[in-house]
């Protein structure tokens, strides 16, 4: 009876007291993040039955960890405890936003953040330093061996980033493992022919109670002879740190890891950075056709999402006063895949994207406080009838 497993290393993250470079922040905040986690958690807010599977140290931060991500109604029975290995942990540094306009004439393109019509994001981002301490942690020792199956498969929709891949082999092996043949070939393929007109509604209504794996057009998986696997949405989330230390390609697994799976999520800009691709939403859909639904990411201007072999559907972005983009994307993926269990539309399940994705913009921590599922309702409402 749950609607979405996620499965991923969460960590307790450290917020910095004040913006400036590390040497010079004298103390941090504990809050948590994941990026999995910070989607069950947003789903559960969304009124979803959410579950998140990892592994935390025997430790107080697992402690603190467990008992955060539960207090969002997550279902975390399926945490692993390592007597042995840490919880993982990290520390975040903010740009120093320029608290006056530079004197006309002293603005220097070269350095961010010196701007004053800048928008601010991108400066604020360069600026900003991630530094992970979850080399060898708990989470790491994740394998097919250690995660339990049953409880993975238990979700209509599985839920997984690149990040996990890129933690050690034993998650890699763990990710190819879960984005397998558990399927056989044929159920997949009509996975994509079963996909309704791209805009139009789901076939499905998608009621919060329907039990069942889901195919990623959000209308119930036919009843073939061997139960088929849940959906397997992916995030690409290419963190490029990460990849460094890895013994293979973070561009050549991603791209692997993706075309393995049934829903994906990915920027524009991760699309660039990992493949070359450039040519914008309907390039990357060249690149990436084997899963049956494709959501490209286009920063502040909106997302793209391809269902089946119909047409990309735009959705723009809100407009917000960015506070700190770190776990917009997680939030937006929850919002979509909530849109998705629901059986919208597929523009309304853009929207729902953007709609969490602006909560988490406006906060300071990796997971904001999203709205609930009847504010969520309504501002996607009044936003539909701006943008028509
Ligand atoms: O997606 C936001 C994440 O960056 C954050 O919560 C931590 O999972 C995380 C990571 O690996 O960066």
């Amino acid at each position: 009876d749950i609607d979405v497993v996620c499965l991923g290393e969460s960590m307790v993250t450290f917020l910095p007291s004040r913006p400036g470079p590390l040497a010079d922040v004298p103390s941090f905040d504990r809050a948590i993040g994941g990026a999995e986690s910070n989607v069950a958690c947003t789903l559960a807010r969304a009124g979803h039955r959410a579950r998140w599977v990892g592994r935390v140290g025997a430790d107080g931060f697992g402690d603190h960890l467990v008992r955060t991500i539960a207090g969002y109604g997550v279902d975390t029975s399926a945490v692993e405890r390592d007597p042995e290995r840490p919880t993982g942990i990290y520390f975040r540094t903010d740009g120093e936003r320029p608290t006056a306009a530079p004197e006309p004439g002293t603005h220097d393109p070269a350095v961010p953040g010196t701007d004053p019509s800048a928008p601010g994001t991108a400066a604020l981002a360069e600026l900003s330093e991630v530094l992970y301490y979850r080399a060898g942690s708990a989470a790491s020792a994740m394998s097919p061996a250690t995660v339990p199956q049953q409880a993975v498969d238990a979700g209509r929709v599985l839920h997984l980033t690149g990040i996990t891949a890129a933690l050690s082999a034993d998650c890699l092996a763990l990710m190819r493992a879960l984005t397998g043949d558990r399927e056989p070939a044929a159920d997949r393929a009509t996975t994509a022919e079963r996909a309704p007109t791209a805009d139009g509604p789901s076939t499905a209504d998608g009621p919060l109670t329907a039990d069942g794996p889901l195919t990623a057009d959000g209308t119930p998986a036919g009843t073939g002879a061997a139960a088929p696997r849940p959906l397997v949405s992916f995030d690409v989330n290419y963190r490029v740190g990460l990849w460094h230390t890895a013994a293979e390609s973070g561009a050549a697994v991603l791209l692997e890891l993706a075309r393995r799976s049934d829903l994906v999520f990915v920027g524009e800009d991760e699309a660039a950075a990992a493949w070359g691709v450039t040519g914008g939403p309907g390039a990357v859909r060249e690149l990436l056709r084997e899963p049956a639904v494709l959501v490209v990411k286009q920063g502040a201007r909106g997302a793209t999402a391809f269902v089946g072999d119909a047409p990309g559907v735009f959705a723009p972005a809100l407009e917000v006063e960015v506070v700190s983009p770190v776990g917009a994307g997680d939030a937006f993926a929850a919002g979509f895949l909530a849109g998705t269990l629901r059986g919208l539309p597929v523009r309304d399940r853009v929207r729902h994207g953007h709609l969490m994705a602006a909560a988490a913009l406006t906060d300071a921590g990796d997971l904001a406080a999203p709205p609930d599922r009847a504010a969520a309702d309504r501002l996607v409402a009044l936003d539909g009838e701006r943008w028509g």
